[in-house]
């Protein structure tokens, strides 16, 4: 009896742990989805203590260039690749051949296959447009997008075509072999901050619930099962663990707890800075902790990077502190003024970069292949 229970138990564990990854599961129970893949390996980060270096756009543009085939600042500067490489899907839903930023779609696609062959991991983030006013991200002219978009049947009816884009997209990211490549997928972020039409302001905490489910919905339909999903309050208005899961969606929807920082200069940036990371990453920690999922410090940055030790003395103070599988710093652009977050060739920086990489804690791209 007591064996038969043990059996139970242990199905419903083993169960439980695959409850969200990827969609319909693999038929045969050894094959693995390639979600179970990626989810295995940010496990494993996480029980060895190590933290993935992630940056946004990566090989599309750095400080100096743009679109120069398999360029990098990140490798130029430590020489590897970083082990996670970002990149934004905004504007897929408007047919267009390029993304919010100038990044042809086409190019983010062949450039997921490359990172992927490196043994490299691949993420998705989502800026799309306002689909009650036609505006941006950004635009809150109407400030219950949130709740119009989800309560309005002609309303949702476009959202779920515009994310059926997104699945589309992704379930068409394939390896040389043909087999789908997995990512994660990072939707409906920073919800906690008032930025976004999806944001804390625009709409009840069942209507940013139902997003998720609407999302989750359109993609098992569609039987994608190669994404991870990741859940990433931003640090504003979350004062505790309770803000910070206020409008979690549920266990069945994430797979890994993360956390958008970043560090804004400024008189007491430093204590600033890590009392919303004890609020907000700690939070991300102990949800990670408590719901079986992994933790991520998923955006973080310095803009413009007017620092030449900030990688050391900010950033691996606080990957010293919580154990995340994994960080991600946002763009270098060579358009935007000021708006770059990794050394350049040439930035002050480089050494503590290069310090970074060479850190026993952190894990860059050769690494990750190992992992
Ligand atoms: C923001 C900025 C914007 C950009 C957006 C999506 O944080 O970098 O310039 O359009 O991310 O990449």
């Amino acid at each position: 009896m007591k064996r038969i229970l043990i059996t139970i138990a242990i199905g419903v564990a083993a169960m439980s742990l695959c409850a969200c990854v990827g969609g319909k599961k693999a038929e045969a129970a050894d094959s693995k989805t390639p979600a179970e893949i990626m989810l295995a390996r940010l496990q494993k980060l996480q029980q060895d203590s190590l933290t993935a270096f992630g940056h946004h756009d990566d090989t599309a543009y750095g400080r100096y260039w743009e679109y120069m085939p398999d360029s990098s600042d990140v490798k130029t500067v430590s020489g590897d690749y970083p082990a996670v490489m970002n990149w934004d899907l905004g504007w897929i839903e408007t047919g267009a051949d390029k993304q919010l930023d100038g990044v042809p779609f086409e190019f983010i696609k062949a450039e997921i296959v490359k990172q992927d062959a490196r043994g490299g991991m691949n993420a998705l983030s989502w800026h799309l447009r306002n689909p009650l006013t036609g505006g941006d991200s950004w635009d809150n002219a109407n400030d219950s997008t949130l709740a119009v978009v989800m309560r309005d049947k002609a309303m949702t009816d476009t959202l779920r075509k515009w994310i059926g884009m997104t699945a589309d997209f992704i379930g068409d990211l394939r390896d040389k072999d043909g087999k789908r490549i997995p990512v994660m997928w990072r939707p409906w972020h920073e919800h906690t901050g008032e930025w976004f039409w999806w944001g804390i302001n625009h709409g009840s905490a069942d209507d940013y619930k139902n997003l998720w489910k609407l999302t989750r919905e359109v993609f098992d339909d569609k039987g994608i099962d190669n994404v991870v999903w990741v859940y990433s309050p931003d640090k504003s208005n979350v004062n505790s663990y309770e803000d910070y899961m206020q409008r979690y969606p549920g266990d069945n929807y994430v797979d890994v707890m993360g956390a958008d920082v970043y560090y804004f200069d400024g008189p007491d940036a430093d204590s600033i800075f890590f009392d919303r990371i004890d609020k907000t990453l700690g939070a991300a920690v102990r949800a990670a902790k408590e719901h079986g999922k992994v933790a991520a410090f998923s955006e973080t940055g310095f803009e413009g990077l007017p620092s030449s030790d900030w990688y050391m003395t900010r950033l691996m103070r606080v990957l010293d502190k919580y154990n995340v599988a994994f960080v991600t710093v946002w763009r270098n652009s060579n358009t935007k003024p000021n708006h770059w977050y990794t050394p350049y060739p040439g930035h002050p920086g480089v050494k503590d970069f290069k310090e970074f990489h060479d850190n026993a804690k952190t894990v860059f791209c050769k690494e990750m292949s190992k992992l």
